[in-house]
């Protein structure tokens, strides 16, 4: 039996059932068949991946760790955390590894609680002399809570594409910390680590993040460490975006986070190409308090989504992910230039990782504008603001594109060269709607015919590099 009779018997089955979601299935995967998907932060699992994630797994209990579960008959739950575990170790070189966060804001919140557990729990029971918080009187654990609420934590600013799980209000990051963002150079746009570590001295944070969701080149990491050091601050990087290049050993040495960090958190889906899920790895001192995430932070793991990420962590182990890893960040250069070339402005006015963030004010409109013509013309990217955005968050200048979804698909410089040509057509093409109040922010308007020309133009390349040709769904 091939996987297109699994998967048709599969949606016929849901369909006996529930026939609005069999239908939603089905046409999910022509919808991401026949568009051409540059959301920076999505991905495109093996079927061995997706298939691993729709078991039995999913009906059973396992809170608590491996060995050492608060329910019986763990024992199968066991064997894929450790081996998602063992495979995550040896893949990023980590001394310990924790794959039961569900997301990249619990992998995050995993991170963050267990460096409070160690640099401000852990030394409060010590002097207390007690082993554990219930052992506290009303009085000290009063205390504790008041001293949690004292943290500080640094972290790039939103502005220039941070995330907001780096202290940011709208985020319980944002509410659990103080916060001081840094930024990058106004004429450079690249972080400036002089600066972060003068405003580190001054503010004196417990952490300090290192990572992005929205910020087109490399990080620095031994430099992050020695301004970590120079404070006294546990360094924690996110690096749910950039995995994929961190496991295919483009970046490495000073770019490689996992030797200079104290915790590392990452999603397992984006550019590592895994199932929807996070993943904390740590360094010895700070294992034994990442364990404790679940309770501490996390609901039961979710069995069936460890099970995949072991077999997509495996994969990211072949060389062939090396490989992959290479082609997304030569395509992103491929792409940016290209648009360059078109006459498109590129905040930092390049990339050298998977991101490319386009400042489309040049052409007169806004982000969102740009965001809902692509997609009209079969084009799915998101808009983002750029540093010192006049349109703000929700209208944007920016749209962010990536590679590591059409780079999966096969694309390479040909394709991604072509891709620029049809992205800076239609930016160029399109205008601001006339509203009663003016030029709309959010409505626009495409010279008849170029949406249906882009599409069909789209629809060649991805024709060429069919998605799971192995379902004839
Ligand atoms: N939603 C992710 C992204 O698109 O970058 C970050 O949370």
């Amino acid at each position: 039996m091939g996987w297109s009779q699994v998967y048709a018997e599969a949606l016929s089955l849901i369909g006996q059932v529930e026939p609005r979601v069999a239908e939603a299935t089905r046409q999910e995967l022509a919808d991401q068949r026949s568009s051409l998907k540059l959301i920076a932060s999505e991905n495109y699992a093996s079927l061995p991946v997706l298939a691993a994630m729709g078991t039995w797994f999913s009906d059973k209990y396992a809170e608590g760790t491996v060995g050492h579960r608060f329910y019986a008959g763990c024992q199968n739950v066991d064997t894929v955390e450790s081996v998602a575990a063992e495979h995550a170790r040896a893949l990023f070189g980590a001394d310990y590894a924790y794959a039961q966060p569900h997301s990249g804001i619990d992998a995050n919140l995993v991170a963050y609680w267990s460096i409070l557990a160690h640099r401000v729990e852990s030394p409060t029971l010590e002097r207390l002399g007690a082993k554990s918080v219930n052992e506290l009187s009303e009085g000290d654990w009063e205390e504790l809570r008041l001293t949690f609420a004292q943290q500080r934590v640094m972290g790039m600013s939103l502005d220039v594409g941070g995330h907001l799980t780096h202290g940011f209000r709208p985020n319980i990051s944002g509410k659990m910390f103080r916060q001081l963002s840094y930024g990058t150079d106004p004429v450079t746009q690249l972080i400036d680590y002089d600066k972060l570590l003068a405003d580190a001295r001054e503010f004196k944070p417990l952490i300090i993040v290192a990572g992005y969701s929205a910020y087109p080149r490399r990080v620095n990491f031994a430099r992050m460490r020695e301004i970590a050091d120079a404070v006294g601050a546990t360094l924690f990087v996110d690096m749910a975006h950039f995995a994929g290049l961190v496991a295919g050993k483009v970046f490495t040495g000073e770019e490689d986070p996992v030797p200079w960090a104290d915790v590392v958190a990452t999603t397992t889906h984006k550019s590592l190409r895994g199932p929807r899920g996070g993943l904390v790895l740590a360094a010895k001192e700070y294992a034994a308090d990442v364990d404790r995430g679940c309770p501490m932070v996390l609901g039961g793991p979710l069995s069936h989504v460890m099970a995949a990420k072991a077999v997509a962590l495996a994969e990211a182990r072949q060389p062939a992910f090396q490989d992959y890893a290479r082609r997304v960040a030569d395509n992103a250069k491929v792409l940016a230039e290209g648009l360059l070339k078109r006459g498109v402005k590129l905040v930092t006015g390049g990339t050298d990782n998977h991101i490319v963030l386009m400042d489309v004010a040049n052409f007169g409109i806004t982000g969102r504008q740009a965001e809902s013509a692509l997609l009209d013309a079969g084009i799915v990217t998101n808009r983002n603001s750029v540093p010192n955005d006049p349109n703000g968050a929700w209208y944007t200048s920016g749209v962010r594109i990536g590679t590591p979804a059409l780079t999966t698909r096969g694309f390479g410089a040909d394709e991604f060269d072509r891709v620029a040509e049809l992205i800076a057509d239609v930016l160029k093409a399109a205008a601001p709607a006339d509203s009663p109040s003016g030029p709309s922010k959010a409505k626009y308007v495409l010279p008849d015919g170029l949406a249906q020309r882009t599409k069909a133009a789209a629809a060649e390349l991805l024709d060429a590099h069919p998605l799971y040709p192995e379902l004839q769904l």
